[in-house]
């Protein structure tokens, strides 16, 4: 059934929007505690990247309807979230969403960190606009339902999300190292085989890492926060890189195996290998998807980014960002 936008509005016209910025894990959450909503097995500490957005627009409407980057999305994958902000916030609104990223979706860059991350802002704001707005972490809380990374999403700079803990916190906003640079390399756009989602499951339930994953995540959480708080890059990257492939070792052993990598991801990964034997900072990262990330500072980039960019496309460098907010205007991902 089709149905043009007009129909489905409630009629108020009335719009609010949000924007916000994904949140790149340096310690990794991957695998959900059993019997919540999105309870991480392990702690991760993140950056949230400032020139990477998500933007969306809510309306109050007669039905739950989502379009992402102008297509229809499936509404079943949001309707968890719909629900729980309209309990939140006891509203029976229906909610018309439009969501554009400034990047490639569903590709491994975070998209649904941002996304429900400025959904959560917007929605509520949309259930119930004379009230006094939820806090951080209540919006931290719902968003969360809607992605686990989301619940990072809505604090700059740098943030943890603490194992079984139902929101992340703010560790530093991102005035805390405004150094501090994430090159993000473009390998594929085409959005995942599979999703992170599905491949975080099929790890937990399958794989023979997966235990001893959660059982050694600890230590580099905390590690990972010790660097941040020192401004420690070496330190910081070094955790960062065990994190990671930890993460695709425990994905490597689930049945079916996920392998997201391909050879420029690769070929990537010895190039930051090669930077840092001569003294560059270069520390990549992975997620869910071929991209790879490469933390580095700004004195740094004029050796990183040519060198980067003879084995793949330069999609973006970023900063930490500021938290998720109400409005906000969208740009293009600047190189
Ligand atoms: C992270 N990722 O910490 C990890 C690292 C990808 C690799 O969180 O099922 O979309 O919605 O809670 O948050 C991507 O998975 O998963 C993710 P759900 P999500 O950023």
């Amino acid at each position: 059934m089709s149905s043009s936008l007009a129909d489905d509005l409630d009629g108020t016209a009335v719009s609010y929007t949000a924007t916000a910025h994904p949140s790149l894990a340096l310690v990794k959450y991957w695998g959900k505690l059993p019997g919540g909503v999105n309870l991480p097995a392990t702690t991760s500490i993140a950056v949230t990247l400032d020139q990477l957005s998500s933007r969306v627009t809510v309306r109050a409407a007669t039905r739950d309807r989502v379009t992402l980057d102008g297509a229809e999305a499936a509404v079943e994958r949001f309707t968890p979230f719909f629900d729980a902000v309209r309990a939140r916030l006891e509203s029976s609104v229906r909610f018309r969403v439009e969501s554009t990223n400034n990047f490639p979706t569903a590709a491994g860059l975070a998209s649904s960190s941002s996304g429900f991350a400025a959904l959560a802002l917007a929605c509520s704001a949309c259930a119930s606009p004379n009230r006094t707005p939820l806090s951080p972490s209540e919006l931290s809380k719902l968003a969360r339902v809607g992605s686990g990374s989301a619940a990072r999403a809505l604090f700059g700079g740098f943030t943890r999300w603490s194992r079984g803990a139902v929101a992340a916190e703010q560790l530093h906003p991102a005035e805390h190292w405004p150094e501090l640079r994430v090159v993000v390399l473009k390998m594929s756009a085409a959005a995942k085989g599979v999703s992170s989602r599905e491949a975080m499951e099929r790890t937990r339930l399958t794989s023979p890492y997966f235990a001893p994953w959660v059982e050694n995540n600890a230590a580099p959480a905390l590690e990972a926060e010790r660097a941040l708080a020192e401004r420690d890059l070496e330190r910081l990257g070094t955790v960062a890189r065990h994190s990671y492939l930890r993460m695709f070792a425990t994905m490597l052993g689930a049945d079916p195996p996920v392998l997201y990598w391909l050879p420029a991801s690769v070929a990537a990964i010895k190039r930051c290998e090669q930077l840092r034997g001569a003294g560059v900072a270069a520390f990549e990262t992975m997620d869910a998807g071929p991209q790879v990330k490469v933390l580095t500072i700004k004195d740094h980039l004029e050796a990183v980014l040519p060198a980067l960019a003879e084995v793949s496309e330069v999609f973006t460098v970023c900063s930490p960002g500021p938290d998720a907010a109400l409005g906000g205007s969208q740009e293009s991902a600047p190189k």
